[in-house]
Order: structure tokens, then C-alpha cells, then sequence
């Protein structure tokens, strides 16, 4: 039977992208519900072609959902997560708040989908942060070959990883700044400007000297691949991009690396494209990627110095990749393989 579904956080930057997602893959489905805070109750938003009013989250019914996506940030899922799940909705989060809870598996279907096999016991699958998913869709094949012995990586993240409030925030400062060079620009939601500026500097700073974002990239990692003693460290920098994180991989193998095997198992992947595949020294940006469905990769080059060594340059569309499309293809996998 075709699931019921509730989308939590409807209104945001991943709830529009959820909408759509579910739209143009024509995810089966016996209604959309929609949920946001109280301040957009009431709202009418278009799915499937079916005006949906959105509904507060506050006292939302779950009884008769199957399936709900939760994207309304960290607190939110905290709150109501939980509770869905026990009124017996499947709930796919896309927060932050499970993802290393040892009852909560953590999906990434192109790459672990096996480990679901049934309802988790929490009633909770969680979707990784959005740089997480497109670096260990890359990795696991070199696991496999070569063996990895450790993966050093840089970010560059768009402003929507911060939601709708963050692509406002980098536009209003940028006219900000191109009128007046002196104009003080908006930093809320990035601490800095971010506006003609780049930000080492993403969610909040831990103990260690890392930030949460960084921390986030190493855990979940691990915890995807199955790899506990996987060695990534990573610098998490925010950039005046609006859509599409970008990321810096430098990998060291545990045996040295061919390029043209490198970049066929990586082209041979679900769902990547590789650029510099046969034409050297192309790459992806942001802009012009292409599919955004596709994990972009360019620049990929082993070290001659270090023949274990090779760089790659990687772009993913954020809300999709890293957000409202993995979500998607995980109700995808739990549907095929009829685990509701
Ligand atoms: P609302 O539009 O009512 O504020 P984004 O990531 O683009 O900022 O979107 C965040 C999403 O999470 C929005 O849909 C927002 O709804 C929703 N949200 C934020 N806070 C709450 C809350 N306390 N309860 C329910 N939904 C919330
Ligand atoms: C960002 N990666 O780019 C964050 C957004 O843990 O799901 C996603 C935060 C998360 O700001």
C-alpha cells in the first residue's frame, strides 16, 4: 500500500526541495502532510498538484503517517522525533540529533542501504550532514582497492546549508556591500559576514579545537562505512556560494594508485560524474555542474611524488545530495524492499 506522508519542516529551503523531490521522482504516496512552526499554520503550498495547508507541528497528529521527513533543524527532531516515531510513523531525520545513536541507523542507500533490513528500533533513520554524503559515496570503492590510511579535506559550503534565512543573508549582504564597501553586513547566521568573504567556521566550536561540522564529517564517516578507526580530518569553511558544497579530498592509500583505475571506479559509481574522466584538468564548480543529482568530481591527480597519494575535487548539491535526495532515495529503499 501506498505510505502516507508528513514533511516536517515544509516551508524551509529542504522542505521546498523534499516537495519537488517527491513530485518529479513520483514518490508513491497516499498524501502529503505538511508541518512547520506556528508561524506558517495556515499557509497553502502546492504538492502533487493538491493545494496542502500546512498544519502547526505543535500537536500534530502522526497516528495515520507512514512516513515523516523531518527538516526543521536539530531541536526540532530533539522534540518531536521521538514522539512521531512512537505514534508509528518511520520518521527520516535530517538532523543532527540521531545520527550516532546506535539504535538510529545512518544511510546513505548508494552505500550501506544494506543495513536496513527492517524498522530500526528507534523508529528513527537519519540522513548524514550534507558534506558527508557526497566524500563517503567516493570512498568506499578505494577502501575496497586500495585500503585508505587517511583523508585530509577542506569544504567550501554554500550559504543554504544554513537554510532559506542563510541564502537571504548572503544576498542581502552582498547588495550590502556593492552599494556601500563600508555598509556593516548581516552575520547571523554565519558569525562572520559572509558576503565577498570566506568563513572557516561552521556550527558550533567543541573542546578539541574542531568544530561540530568537522566532527560531524569524521563520525558519520566511520559510522557509514563501517570503518571505526577511519582516519578523516577535515577544515569545514563556509563560502559566499548560494547552492552546492564543494570539497577538497586529499586521500592517502594504503597502496599506490593508478589514476586511470581511480577515475573508472569512480565514473562507474551510481550516480557520479567524473569530468576530467578523458579531458584532462576539467572540473565542476557550483555553477556549472551539471545534474544535480549527480556527486560532480574534477582535478583528480596522483601525487608523483607520493604515488599513494591523489587529490580530488568534488561538488554536490547540498539540498539534494546532501539533504532532501538521499532523504527521498532512503523512503525509495525502504518501499522497494517493503520494510514499512
Ligand atoms: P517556519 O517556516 O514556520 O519557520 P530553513 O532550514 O529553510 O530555515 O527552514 C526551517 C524549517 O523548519 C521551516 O519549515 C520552519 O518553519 C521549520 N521550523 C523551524 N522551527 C520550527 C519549530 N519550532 N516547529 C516546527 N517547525 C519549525
Ligand atoms: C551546513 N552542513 O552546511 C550544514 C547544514 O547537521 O544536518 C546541515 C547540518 C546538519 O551549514
Amino acid at each position: 500500500k501506498a505510505p502516507s506522508i508528513a514533511l516536517v519542516g515544509a516551508t524551509g529551503a529542504v522542505g521546498h526541495t523534499l516537495i519537488e523531490l517527491i513530485e518529479t521522482r513520483r514518490l508513491r504516496h497516499n498524501g502529503v502532510r505538511l508541518a512547520a512552526s506556528a508561524r506558517s499554520a495556515g499557509r497553502q503550498m502546492e504538492v502533487d498538484g493538491r493545494t496542502c495547508t500546512v498544519e502547526d507541528l505543535e500537536g500534530f497528529d502522526f497516528s495515520d503517517v507512514d512516513i515523516a521527513f523531518f527538516s526543521a533543524g536539530t531541536s526540532v527532531s530533539e522534540k518531536w522525533a521521538r514522539p512521531a516515531a512512537a505514534q508509528g510513523a518511520l520518521v527520516i531525520d535530517n538532523t543532527n540529533a540521531f545520527r550516532m545513536d546506535p539504535d538510529t541507523p545512518l544511510v546513505v542507500p548508494q552505500v550501506n542501504a544494506d543495513v536496513l533490513t527492517g524498522r530500526p528500533a528507534s523508529g528513527i533513520i537519519a540522513n548524514p550532514n550534507c558534506s558527508t554524503i557526497p566524500l563517503v559515496r567516493l570512498l568506499g570503492t578505494v577502501e575496497q582497492r586500495w585500503g585508505i590510511r587517511q583523508v585530509v579535506v577542506s569544504t567550501y559550503q554554500a550559504a543554504s546549508g544554513q537554510g532559506q534565512h542563510g541564502i537571504e543573508e548572503l544576498q542581502e549582504g552582498s547588495e550590502l556591500a556593492l552599494h556601500d564597501p563600508d555598509a556593516e553586513l548581516p552575520a547571523e547566521r554565519f558569525s562572520k559576514p559572509l558576503a565577498f568573504n570566506v568563513v572557516p567556521f561552521i556550527d558550533r566550536l567543541l573542546d578539541s579545537g574542531f568544530t561540530m561540522e568537522e566532527q560531524k564529517m569524521l563520525q558519520e564517516s566511520r559510522k557509514i562505512l563501517g570503518l571505526p578507526h577511519l582516519d578523516v580530518t577535515t577544515t569545514c569553511v563556509r563560502v559566499p556560494v548560494v547552492n552546492s558544497h564543494s570539497e577538497a579530498v586529499w586521500v592517502e592509500a594504503a597502496a599506490p594508485v593508478d589514476r586511470t583505475e581511480l577515475v573508472d571506479r569512480l565514473a562507474a559509481l551510481p550516480e557520479v560524474t567524473v569530468h576530467d574522466r578523458d579531458v584532462p584538468g576539467r572540473f565542476p564548480t557550483p555553477l556549472t555542474a551539471g545534474n544535480p543529482d549527480h556527486v560532480h568530481v574534477g582535478r583528480v591527480r596522483v601525487a608523483p611524488h607520493n604515488p599513494r597519494g591523489f587529490w580530488l575535487w568534488l561538488v554536490a548539491d547540498n539540498l539534494r545530495i546532501g539533504a532532501a535526495l538521499n532523504a527521498v532515495q532512503i523512503a525509495e529503499t525502504v518501499l522497494d524492499r517493503g520494510l514499512l
